[in-house]
């Protein structure tokens, strides 16, 4: 690890950069980082739990992990601000029913709404290589743009961002996996998320970001940032087109119902 800086407080790092290059408006996004002992051991005693969070966590081979994972509804902006506040570090139970909290979270918070999503990658990928670490996710803003133009079709997006950047083949040779419009949050699409991540290490969700799984923080965030930058060159050349995808007036309904939100009366169909 670079300086003497602990795992939180690179995850804290990072957040600040990525909510800089403009992709976590708000509390858009959040990281998760699967760590042994001792990573942690310097600054949490793992013998004590501050609290129980209910969770189903019925994640066999992930029972006993560790992991850093940002909060819900808190802010890239002020990670490194406060990280004991925006940040936790759980683990996952024996009995899948909830997650021990070992440090953060200190406002009474608690992980990420997409930390089924994260989980069933985590699970996924660890099968695929033992050396992986870390999922983030981000609303990176060319990539976002992106599925409003391109068609969804897995091989023809890959094929667009290959060609975008001399060196992305290098970098993503396994390519993008593409998921329609979903409803975010919940266990579908963190199912349908691993689903991909079987095949490869990036998961676009069209018209809201994009998932990305690595070995370490870098290379994860590396994957997305090649992505995030052949979709701005992407963007960036393109003939004024006529969108074709977009978010219906059906989704945004179904979003102000689960989130239970009123919507301005009569401006959706
Ligand atoms: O809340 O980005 O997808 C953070 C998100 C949800
Ligand atoms: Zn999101």
């Amino acid at each position: 690890m670079m300086r003497n800086t602990n795992i939180v407080e690179e995850v804290a790092l990072l957040a600040s950069n990525m909510y800089r290059l403009g992709w976590d408006e708000r509390n858009g996004g959040n990281i998760s980082c699967m760590v042994d002992e001792s990573d942690i051991s310097d600054f949490v005693n793992t013998e004590r739990v501050i609290r129980r969070i209910p969770f189903n966590c019925d994640f066999g081979e992930l029972a006993g992990r560790l992991f850093v994972v940002t909060g819900t509804g808190s802010y890239f902006k002020n990670m490194e601000r406060d990280p004991e506040k925006n940040i936790g570090i759980v683990r996952l139970c024996e009995n899948n029913r909830e997650l021990e909290l070992l440090w953060g979270y200190s406002d009474g918070g608690r992980p990420t709404s997409e930390l089924y999503a994260h989980l069933m990658t985590h699970a996924v990928r660890l099968k695929r290589d033992e050396a992986h670490r870390v999922v983030i996710h981000t609303h990176a803003t060319n990539t976002l743009a992106m599925t409003y133009t391109h068609t969804l079709d897995e091989r023809e997006f890959t094929r667009t961002l290959w060609r975008m950047c001399t060196e992305c083949i290098v970098v993503f040779p396994d390519g993008v996996s593409v998921l329609p419009w979903m409803l975010c949050g919940t266990d579908e699409i963190g199912r349908e998320t691993a689903k991909k991540m079987q095949d490869t290490r990036i998961v676009v969700w069209a018209q809201h970001g994009i998932f990305g799984a690595g070995r370490t923080l870098d290379e994860a965030f590396g994957l997305i940032e090649t992505v995030e930058k052949a979709a701005e060159i992407y963007i960036k050349t393109l003939p004024a087109e006529k969108i074709i995808n977009t978010i219906t007036d059906e989704q945004l309904k179904e979003l102000a119902k689960a989130f239970g939100v009123k919507v301005h009366e009569g401006w959706l169909q």
